[in-house]
């Protein structure tokens, strides 16, 4: 009987204690995932230097506690976004103490096209799956891909000065910011922004 209550009290402190043991698992309805983006508008916009369009992540697991030192990546399904680092279209980063990370879109568009092209965006914690992204428009001042932004990317610029977007929201690559349909100041403005970069 002693040796029988001694089991059942191991097994209560177990189960007392355990909580604090497990290993953290992402609670992906807890998470936080939200664009940073310099301008007010919902395009996305990527640079080669990174410091356009960005995307907050917090992840929270099962406790409601901050995963730190966790990975996150960032997806884009349309390969004409690609990584200034590869060529591809995955970005990381890991979070910090307070479970969140800025990751940085380091990238251009290889898109000459007057029109911006659309992507899916997949966000990772790990190997979960914590926010699909569907049909986002995709801008670069990096028209090219070419990893910098020049004189090649100010001439397609140039080329859509004061033309309409077609339809008022994102459709041309160079509308930047969509406060005006119109590719005027406020656009070249933010071109010149990330110029060299
Ligand atoms: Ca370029
Ligand atoms: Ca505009």
């Amino acid at each position: 009987m002693t040796r029988l209550l001694s089991v059942v009290a191991i097994a209560v402190a177990t189960m007392l204690v355990a909580p604090c043991v497990w290993a953290q698992i992402l609670y992906p309805a807890n998470a936080t995932i939200a664009w940073y983006k310099p301008l007010d508008d919902s395009a996305i916009c990527v640079c080669p230097k990174g410091d356009f369009s960005q995307l907050d992540v917090t992840l929270i697991d099962q406790f409601g506690s901050p995963m730190a030192d966790y990975p996150v990546t960032v997806t884009f399904s349309n390969s004409l976004v690609k990584s200034n680092s590869d060529g591809s279209q995955v970005f990381s980063g890991t979070t910090n103490a307070a479970g969140y990370v800025r990751i940085q879109i380091t990238a251009g568009v290889d898109n000459t096209g007057p029109l911006a092209i659309q992507s899916d965006v997949t966000v990772r914690g790990g190997v979960y799956i914590v926010m699909i992204y569907y049909d986002l428009y995709v801008l670069s001042p990096d028209y090219n891909a070419s990893y910098t932004v020049d004189s090649a990317d100010g001439s397609v610029f140039a080329s859509h000065w004061h033309i309409n977007d077609p339809i008022g929201m994102a459709d041309c690559v160079s509308n930047f910011s969509r406060a005006d349909p119109c590719i005027n100041s406020l656009d070249g403005s933010a071109f010149a922004a990330h110029w060299q970069h």
